[in-house]
Order: structure tokens, then C-alpha cells, then sequence
């Protein structure tokens, strides 16, 4: 069915263009690239491929990683909660412009975007390399353990954009960790607390607000503000996608929604963002769903929502795993050891 493995090799650096910040010590713009699910035999050369990219540009443009069904039925059933939610009030103006429709608690409200935007596959592969933790000296009494923390789901929000928002300001999402990094001429693991997926419901173009994005700017001094927009800027790029298509992006990379100044254009995006299973979940996943809902997705799925237990001993409930607690007798969610 696909064709041949095609290699991405689109990432090369492409030499700087003089920025008017003079702050910006940055020598190259990294290419970003934009490569094609449908040119991949395996998930593996995939996800290698999206890995390599976000290491040097901080984000990668993937095409046609859903299919229109995917779509459809993900909209169905998230539709009727974006029609439920009035203009936002002005409460958090200051972050998303309150003409942005925010749904968020997906997990128990779209069993599609639950099982194939939150639980991807070749995302969830993606965060495994950027925020699995491993603890070496571990000391218990007189053993040395070792243990490795699986990252988690941390937001789950589908944005519906209308005519008219204004651009967000550019910003790291990976502020909410206390996230802060000297310039760094290449990219080392360790060092990511986020990682962000975005997937087009609907056409994303430079002039309905696609995500405006800094490529390579997740290696910049975290001192250094993010430049000024403007189309012209060669140091930025716009996550321009079809429905289908998807945006991956490190959450130490500048971005931020793009103005929609189209008459009659909903941007309409379905985004998941995770992180490190040791660190606190930017949506609180316990509150923020029906939990009935949540008994309902498989149990790998659960954990990988915040319901199973980072290694050593976190997130027990009565010293247990807290999908044990939800499944209920009978259930075998498999033996867990906490460190
Ligand atoms: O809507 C977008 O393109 C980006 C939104 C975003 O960056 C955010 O809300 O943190
Ligand atoms: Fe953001």
C-alpha cells in the first residue's frame, strides 16, 4: 500500500538571516520539516523521523496522520460541547483571547479523540523518548535501585477558533514546569518537560490563525524573549495543515496562536500535551472527567491519563495503583510494583 520509505531529510540547517533582535544569539533558522505518514512502512522509521526533527527544530509537521472518519466522528462528538460553550468570559484573556472556545475534559467526552488523539500511538512513542525518567541510586537500605517513570497525559483541549480572535502571544507551554534552560547549541535528553500534539480538525492557514512557531528556539537562552511577529520574520513558520494533518511541537518551543482574520473561518484544532509522570498534570484529570468515562478506556490508556502510579511510589491511593481502585474487583489491570 505505501510506497517505498521515503528518508526526510529536510532538517538540514539553512543559514541564519540576520534577525533585528540582537539578543537572538542564534546562527541558523532549522528547517522545519513536514513529512508524509503515507510515505512510512513502519511506525518506527516514523517516529525516528519526527524524533530527529523535533531535537533540531523544536517542532514537525505531519500529513495525513487521521483519516476524514477519524474526523468526523471525533467532531460529532465534541461538536455539541463547542455549540454549548457561550463566548468565554474574560477571565483568562490574558493567555487565550476570549473569542477562543476552549473545550477541554476530553477524555470522557470523545472516546475517538481519547483513543487516537490522547492515547496516539506514535505520539505516545514520541513522548516516551522526550519524558520517560530513569532513576539510577536509589537507595534502599543497603540496594541500589533503579526506576523508570512512563510520562502521562497532561491536557486534553479542542480550540475552536472564530473570525475576528486575535493572536496569543507568543509563549513556552513548558512555563508551567518552571521550565528554564541556558542556550544549548544541540538538544540532550533530560531536558524536555512537554510535549505538545496538535491535529487539524479543519484548514489551519497563516490567515485563520494557524500556530505561529520559532523553529529551534526551544535551544535559546529561556532569558531571551520570543521575537517580534511578523510574516515576513524569517525566524518563524506557521503549523499551516489540511484536515487530518498533525503538528507535533517541544513545549520549550516559542508559539502561539495565530490571528484569524478570515471572514468566515473556524480554526478548528484537537491538541493533547503531556509530561513527565512525576510532575503535576496542567488539567486535572481526576476532576475534570466523568469517571465512568474514564472505566470505559482500556486500562493502558487509563495510566497513561494519570491513573496509574509513577515509579518510585507516586500517585497511590491507599497504596495502590489508582486503576485498580477503578476497575473494581474482578478486573485484572496486572500487578504493579512502585519502584
Ligand atoms: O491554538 C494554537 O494554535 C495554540 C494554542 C496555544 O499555544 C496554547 O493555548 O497554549
Ligand atoms: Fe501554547
Amino acid at each position: 500500500m505505501a510506497p517505498a520509505l521515503l528518508r526526510n531529510d529536510s532538517y538540514d540547517l539553512v543559514p541564519r538571516v540576520s534577525s533585528s533582535s540582537s539578543r537572538c544569539k542564534v546562527n541558523s533558522i532549522p528547517k522545519v520539516s513536514v513529512i508524509d505518514l503515507n510515505t512510512y512502512e513502519t511506525e518506527e522509521h516514523l517516529t525516528d523521523d519526527i524524533i530527529s526533527s523535533l531535537k533540531v527544530s523544536g517542532g514537525c509537521i505531519i500529513r495525513n496522520m487521521y483519516q476524514q472518519s477519524t474526523l468526523d466522528a471525533m467532531e460529532q462528538e465534541i461538536r455539541p460541547y463547542i455549540n454549548a460553550t457561550g463566548k468565554a468570559t474574560n477571565k483568562r484573556e490574558d493567555f487565550v483571547p476570549s473569542s477562543t472556545k476552549l473545550v477541554t475534559g476530553l477524555l470522557s467526552k470523545s472516546r475517538t479523540y481519547a483513543l487516537s488523539v490522547a492515547g496516539n500511538k506514535a505520539w505516545r512513542t514520541v513522548c516516551d523518548h522526550f519524558l520517560t525518567s530513569t532513576l539510577s541510586n536509589s537507595w534502599h537500605g543497603t540496594q541500589s535501585r533503579t526506576s523508570t517513570s512512563a510520562p502521562q497525559l497532561s491536557t486534553t483541549v479542542t480550540f475552536s477558533i472564530s473570525p475576528g480572535t486575535p493572536a496569543q502571544g507568543l509563549h513556552r507551554d513548558d512555563d508551567i514546569y518552571h521550565t528554564q534552560h541556558p542556550a544549548s547549541p544541540t538538544h540532550h535528553l533530560g531536558r524536555d518537560t512537554m510535549l505538545c500534539l496538535f491535529v487539524a480538525g479543519a484548514p489551519c492557514t497563516p490567515a485563520n490563525g494557524a500556530t505561529r512557531f520559532v523553529p529551534g528556539s526551544h535551544l535559546w537562552d529561556y532569558r531571551i524573549p520570543p521575537p517580534a511577529y511578523n510574516p515576513d520574520n524569517p525566524l518563524f513558520a506557521h503549523a499551516a495543515m489540511q484536515p487530518g494533518d498533525a503538528f507535533m511541537m517541544l513545549g520549550g518551543t516559542y508559539h502561539g496562536a495565530g490571528a484569524n482574520t478570515t471572514q468566515g473561518e473556524e480554526r478548528l484544532v484537537y491538541a493533547a500535551f503531556a509530561t513527565r509522570g512525576y510532575l503535576r498534570q496542567e488539567e486535572n484529570q481526576y476532576l475534570a472527567n466523568d469517571l465512568e468515562r474514564i472505566r470505559e478506556l482500556p486500562v493502558g490508556l487509563q495510566r497513561w491519563a494519570g491513573f496509574g502510579a509513577s515509579k518510585p511510589f507516586m500517585g497511590w491511593v491507599d497504596m495502590e495503583e489508582p486503576v485498580r481502585l477503578l476497575s473494581g474487583e474482578g478486573v485484572d489491570v496486572g500487578e504493579v510494583e512502585f519502584w
